[in-house]
C-alpha cells in the first residue's frame, strides 16, 4: 500500500494550528497529548474506540495509559516523522474525546 509522505515544517505548522491541544515534540518527530477522563473505564473506553480505528486505518498510536489517563504519541514510524496519518489519527481522537 501506498504510504503518505512526510509532513514539511510549514505543513506541521497548519495542522497544529487546528490541534492546539497537541505538541510537536521536534526531538522525537511526533504529536503528543496525555488525555484524563473521569475513570479507568472512560480512559479504556477511549482507548478501545481509537484501537479499532487504529486497526481500520493501518495506523496505530504509541501510547501509555495509567488510570485514567492516557498518554498518546502519533508519529508514522515508516516514514519517520509526520504524515497525514498522524492528523486523521488526531482529528479522531479529538472527535471522540468532544463527544
Ligand atoms: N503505525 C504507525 N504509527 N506507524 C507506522 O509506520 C505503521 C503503523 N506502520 N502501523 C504499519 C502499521 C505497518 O507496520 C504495517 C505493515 O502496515
Amino acid at each position: 500500500m501506498t504510504r503518505p509522505a512526510l509532513l514539511d515544517d510549514a505543513a506541521i505548522a497548519t495542522a497544529l494550528s487546528s490541534l492546539p491541544a497537541w505538541t510537536y515534540d521536534e526531538a522525537e518527530r511526533c504529536l503528543r497529548r496525555t488525555f484524563t477522563f473521569q475513570d479507568f473505564n472512560q480512559a479504556f473506553g477511549f482507548m478501545t474506540r481509537v484501537a479499532l480505528r487504529a486497526e481500520a486505518l493501518d495506523h496505530h498510536p504509541d501510547w501509555r495509559n495509567v488510570y485514567k489517563t492516557v498518554e498518546v504519541a502519533l508519529t508514522t514510524h515508516d516514514a519517520g516523522g509526520l504524515t497525514s496519518l498522524d492528523l486523521t489519527l488526531a482529528g479522531f481522537m479529538e472527535e471522540l474525546n468532544a463527544s
